[in-house]
């Protein structure tokens, strides 16, 4: 299966992020502090997260072609992350539950029999800013499979999250993700919910095609120049820019994320017939993130948008995707206090 992930890499992995992302962390740490993370929620009876009403719009968008056909969706109100899943939540799940993440084992080969050796080892992939490029077609000029990268190596052995617990845990799975939310008593959101808390309230498709200004994208050429202009190079903390109307911080950019659907390539009129909480990690399935990330730029993969979307292999960590959960529940004037 996984002879095919730099097939998968051209579509699924187009934005890209990386190990410079790390060894440049003084920089950014020097910048903002690994700090920017706040409670925009205090007063929730579920905290960390914010009410999202429920809503009919426009769902998709018209810029590449596995986001259309715009459709009607409609979609119930629910709780949800006012932040990215940070490396101290992360850690305090693998605490309690000595939950082990898939790029920390060795990669299933029956699974994924034709891989090459340096593949079925356990790791993940991480983005290798290039000095150079010859064309945009082979994405191996900057993303390579890591052997020993995984959410506490986000750039491979070596690298370390320490001093970073408020920035996205990356280098995690579907499997990976949607553990963390079951332990939490929540699960990942649908595409629709997501793309819905995203639009935070405007039913409208394609009114966000500009480059935001308030989220950490990629400004300059990518992959071989970053202008910086956002404050981040690499990763930023969780919550350092301005949150949407609902409360919701780093929706568009910083890390992809994950979502329950499946991916099919464009939208239907019809609910998916996956939909709900019986979805497992199926492996050799792809499912669909959303978001964009740090790498996403105007001349390569403008999925800076909340109609963008793309597929991930299920059982393939990226330093440059991670999740926030949904808690399916009453909304705030029925709401009763989260048991600690
Ligand atoms: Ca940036
Ligand atoms: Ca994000």
């Amino acid at each position: 299966m996984r002879r095919i992930v730099f097939g998968l890499l051209s579509t699924a992995l187009v934005a890209a992020v990386g190990a410079f992302l790390f060894s440049s962390a003084a920089t950014l740490a020097a910048k903002i502090p690994s700090a920017c993370l706040k409670d925009a929620s205090p007063t929730s009876p579920h905290p960390g997260m914010a009410w999202i009403p429920a809503g009919t719009f426009q769902f998709g968008d018209t810029v590449y072609g596995e986001e259309g056909p715009v459709v009607s969706a409609h979609v119930a109100g629910f709780w949800m992350d006012t932040h990215e899943v940070t490396n101290a939540e992360f850690a305090a799940f693998v605490k309690a539950t000595g939950y082990v993440t898939q790029a920390e084992k060795p990669v299933d080969t029956k699974a994924h029999p034709d891989l090459p050796p340096d593949m079925q080892k356990a790791g993940a992939m991480t983005f290798i800013m290039p000095k150079s490029v010859e064309g945009m077609q082979n994405i191996a000029q900057w993303w390579r499979y890591t052997p020993g990268a995984n959410w506490r190596h986000p750039a491979g052995p070596g690298s370390s999250i320490e001093g970073h617990e408020n920035y996205p845990v990356v280098e995690i799975t579907y499997a990976d993700a949607l553990a963390y939310a079951k332990w939490k008593g929540r699960a990942l959101p649908t595409e629709r919910e997501w793309e819905w808390a995203a639009r935070a309230g405007n039913t409208k498709a394609g009114l966000d095609h500009d480059q935001p200004k308030n989220a950490n994208t990629w400004q300059g050429i990518f992959p071989v120049v970053n202008s910086d202009e956002d404050g981040f190079v690499g990763l930023a903390p969780a919550g350092c820019y301005p949150p949407n109307a609902y409360g919701l911080h780093d929706m568009i950019g910083n890390v992809w994320e994950w979502t329950a659907d499946v991916f099919v390539p464009g939208h239907t009129t019809q609910e998916p017939s996956q939909m709900g909480e019986a979805r497992t990690a199926m492996v050799g399935k792809s499912y669909v993130i959303k978001g964009g990330s740090f790498l996403c730029a105007p001349n390569y993969c403008m999925r800076y948008r909340s109609g963008a979307r793309e597929p991930q292999e299920a059982d393939l960590a990226a330093s440059h995707l991670g999740f926030r959960t949904v808690l399916r529940a009453p909304g705030p004037q029925t709401a009763k206090p989260e048991r600690p």
